[in-house]
């Protein structure tokens, strides 16, 4: 079906719609396996629906919150076909995800901050798309006209500041860097003073996702956070976690605990296109109460979208 349902994110031809092919697949087509040449939409039809839901990554929860919501309003006015069933899903994950996207977070995306640098740090493990989120981020604001640093704060890993100077040569965009070994607080410190006297309008910061232990990396990224304040008022302005969304609940987990240790702003869930456990999104999103702020569909600049519970919800049960 040659289907576009374009966002305001960008994104290539067939949209949202065809990245997310893969938990589409499992969810409706699952749903029209279980409903359809069924009559009746009874007890058992529901452990079936109940056993799809969880295979998507909704959690144990959601899963059975979206159960009794059905049952609840079957109770009130039974369910004629498939179709019914499908739309009451898909509204029970709308409000869901729409009461997860606490208010107004789209305004800091156009810069709330004038006159200084709005400053974005973005966390999370090794491997789950940071560094290539920040460059799709970068293409994004560049897009909309607005001057961006890349700072090369994971020095852990010389591949890693390799990785965002690449990209930055790409992107035509600056990238503060040191060498590998050195102090992050103080290669963002560098940065930042830089970025003002040059009037940047916005600076992504890159971090380590993995260190010798875990209480070691919130430290650092905490010290980060202390350094950056330190140069620009208010910074970091927003703190951006980005997760895997092929890791399905283990992502809700890692959520948790940058979460608990850091100020998280926002989430990036990134690799929705690979997977068939984009139902996890529901996951997160009832979890903390955090928005999702993007989502990443793929390996290239384009590949990122503004995150549109209602775009979300048609996507996967169309
Ligand atoms: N399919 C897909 N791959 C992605 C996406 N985002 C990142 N990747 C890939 O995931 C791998 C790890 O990404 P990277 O940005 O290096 O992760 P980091 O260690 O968190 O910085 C790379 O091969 C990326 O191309 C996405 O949205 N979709
Ligand atoms: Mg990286």
């Amino acid at each position: 079906m040659a289907r576009s349902r374009s966002s305001h994110g960008g994104g290539l031809e067939g949209g949202l719609w065809g990245k997310l092919s893969k938990t589409r697949k499992l969810l409706s087509d699952g749903l029209t396996t279980i409903l359809g040449g069924r009559r009746a939409i009874d007890a058992s039809l529901l452990e079936e629906l109940e056993e799809l839901l969880y295979t998507s990554d909704m959690g144990v929860e959601i899963t059975e919150q979206l159960i009794q919501r059905l049952r609840e309003s079957m109770d009130r006015k039974p369910l004629e076909g498939p179709e019914q069933v499908k739309a009451a899903l898909k509204q029970e994950v709308i409000s869901i995800l729409e009461g997860g996207q606490v208010d107004a977070r789209l305004s800091s995306l156009e810069g709330e901050h004038p006159g200084i640098p709005e400053v974005c740090m973005f966390v999370g493990i090794n491997g789950v798309g940071k560094t290539t989120t920040i460059a799709k981020m970068a293409h994004y604001y560049r897009g909309n006209g607005k001057s961006v640093m890349l700072v090369a704060g994971d020095t852990f890993r010389a591949a890693a500041i390799e990785q965002l100077q690449v990209w930055g040569d790409r992107l035509g965009a600056e990238v503060l860097s040191q060498k590998r070994g050195a102090d992050p607080a103080a290669v963002v410190f560098d940065a930042l003073s830089a970025a003002k006297a040059r009037d940047i309008d916005m600076v992504l910061i890159d971090t380590a996702g993995r260190l010798h232990t875990k209480s070691n990396l919130m430290e650092e990224l905490k010290k980060i956070q202390r350094i950056a304040a330190q140069q620009v008022p208010g910074a970091p302005h927003r703190v951006i976690l980005v997760l895997d969304a092929t890791t399905g609940q283990n992502a809700i987990a890692q959520s948790q605990v940058f979460a608990q240790s850091l100020g998280v702003t926002d989430i990036i869930l990134a690799k929705l296109d690979g997977t068939a456990k984009g139902g996890v999104v529901v996951g997160i999103s009832q979890g903390l109460s955090i928005p999702i702020s993007f989502i990443g569909t793929g390996e290239s600049l384009e590949d990122l979208e503004i995150f549109n519970p209602r775009e979300f919800a048609e996507a996967i049960f169309d």
